[in-house]
């Protein structure tokens, strides 16, 4: 009752799951949008209790009974904590499973599923923090996104390329070259071997160099290392900017000057992010995504939002490509929770995996697949491991490991290039290549050796 919630606020102690927010006999329908939360209620705070603030206020309700849930199918709408585990060897803390009915959200919208799901709750007073783990999707739900416009298959068929990773460079220094020189370092790298440079995620349209000048020489550099060497190159060329016009400006004169994929980092945000894989479908481009920004609230083991989570997300946005991290570079990551991030990427169907922090099976109901792409602080040196941990559909991205090489860009490029050949060869002639890598890198750079 109205007054009695008021009276319970007033003591300062929310009662969520009196209102039906905790109901522990729910059986999730097939249809059920299910959040998985790991929870630190604060002391005294029952864990029930804060699964089911996190409920209420993630769906339906407010800090007390209205009388307006009276005017609506409450019981329908209200979002259902239903199970509370406690975390294996984290005392007081619990991971809370939560329900929430597909009415509640709009179809094919990030922005509308995340007001919801981190809208409020991860301020709320009755926790000290809070993290959303993974989630379900339910198939109906999956069908009302794009997902990848191009996908992993038809990336290959275009670049004419199977069987091993993808190789490409981020240009360095991140900032201050000239459109020429940018040029210069992006021809170096194809020709040497890779098969696509990429812009860095804080490159836009600075007083150094402006955004058309660096589309210009970029481009030029593409099409004389296709002919140079024969194959299908391309770089990706970052169109993030401050409005949607620009960006699709520059997007625009990208796929005029022939480029066949563009760019764009995760701080532009959901409803961006969905109107470019939009204009890339319409435009049959390739997108790539930077995860810019990411670590701010994924790295936290206890609060904010798993990577794998925005994994989700990002192939229900319809994205091509995704930084999902790389195991042994210079960035935070585990072998198996990226394997996780992985697995979401490039399967049509997750099995539950706890010990890749799978939570849940995962139908993809045939949206494309995407493609994962490793990078920061990775060298040819670590080609076996990456191979490893990673597999053969992603794009291994060099920077310093291409244009810091001793003997120039094109030399660097080159070590990339063979040291992936040689790994893919040893690999696929059954060569215990992880455990040989060391001597097959070395062998590979004596035949590089002039
Ligand atoms: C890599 C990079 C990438 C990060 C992004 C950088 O350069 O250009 O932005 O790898 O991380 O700026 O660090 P290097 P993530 O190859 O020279 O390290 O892929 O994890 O999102
Ligand atoms: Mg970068």
């Amino acid at each position: 009752q109205p007054l009695t919630a008021a009276k319970r606020y007033a003591a300062g102690v929310m009662k969520y799951a009196q209102m039906g927010y905790w109901q522990p006999d729910y059986e999730p329908k097939d249809t059920d949008v299910i959040a998985l939360f790991r929870i630190t209620p604060q002391d005294g705070v029952d864990p029930e209790e804060a699964a089911a603030a996190v409920a209420g206020e993630s769906s339906t309700a407010t800090w007390t009974v209205v009388w307006t849930d009276r005017l609506t199918n409450c019981e329908k709408y209200r979002a259902k904590a239903y199970r509370v585990d406690p975390v294996p060897n984290q005392p007081g803390v619990w991971f809370a499973y939560i329900a929430y009915e597909l009415d509640l959200f709009e179809e094919g919208s990030i922005a509308n599923l995340t007001a919801s799901i981190i809208g409020n709750v991860f301020g709320f007073k009755p926790l000290k923090a809070l993290r959303l783990e993974d989630m379900r999707l339910p198939t109906a739900y999956v069908k009302t996104f794009q997902g990848p416009a191009t996908g992993i298959v038809v990336e290959r068929e275009r670049l004419q390329c199977w069987g091993r990773p993808l190789l490409g460079a981020t240009v360095k220094p991140k900032l201050g070259l000239s459109g020429r020189n940018y040029g210069r370092v992006v021809y170096e790298a194809l020709k040497g071997g890779l098969d696509f440079t990429k812009d860095d995620e804080n490159i836009n349209s600075q007083p150094f160099m402006h955004w058309r000048d660096r589309f210009l020489y970029c481009m030029e550099a593409v099409a004389r290392a296709s002919a140079a060497t024969g194959e299908v190159k391309g770089t990706y060329l970052n169109v993030t900017a401050a409005t949607m016009e620009d960006m699709y400006e520059r997007a625009e004169f990208a796929k005029e000057l022939g480029s066949v994929i563009v760019m764009i980092d995760l701080v532009i945000g959901y409803t961006a992010i969905q109107s470019m894989a939009k204009w890339a479908r319409r435009n049959n481009m390739i997108l790539h995504l930077h995860r810019a920004g990411h670590s701010t609230y994924t790295r936290q083991r206890s609060h904010g939002v798993s990577f794998r989570v925005i994994a989700k997300w990002m192939r229900l946005a319809g994205v091509d490509h995704i930084h999902a991290g790389t195991v042994v570079g210079k960035l935070e990551g585990d072998p198996a929770t990226t394997r996780g991030y992985y697995d979401i990427c490039r399967e049509e169907y997750n099995q539950k995996c706890l010990e890749h922090g799978v939570f849940f099976d995962q139908d993809w109901a045939s949206l494309n697949r995407l493609m994962p792409v490793a990078s920061g602080g990775i060298h040819a040196g670590q080609m076996h491991q990456l191979i490893q941990h990673l597999g053969e559909d992603v794009v291994l991205q060099f920077g310093g490991g291409t244009i810091g090489h001793p003997d120039g860009i094109a030399a660097g490029a080159q070590a990339n290039r063979v040291a992936l050949e040689a790994m893919i060869f040893a690999r696929n002639a059954g060569a215990d290549y992880v455990k040989d890598g060391p001597e097959i890198l070395a062998r590979a750079a004596r035949t590089c050796t002039p």
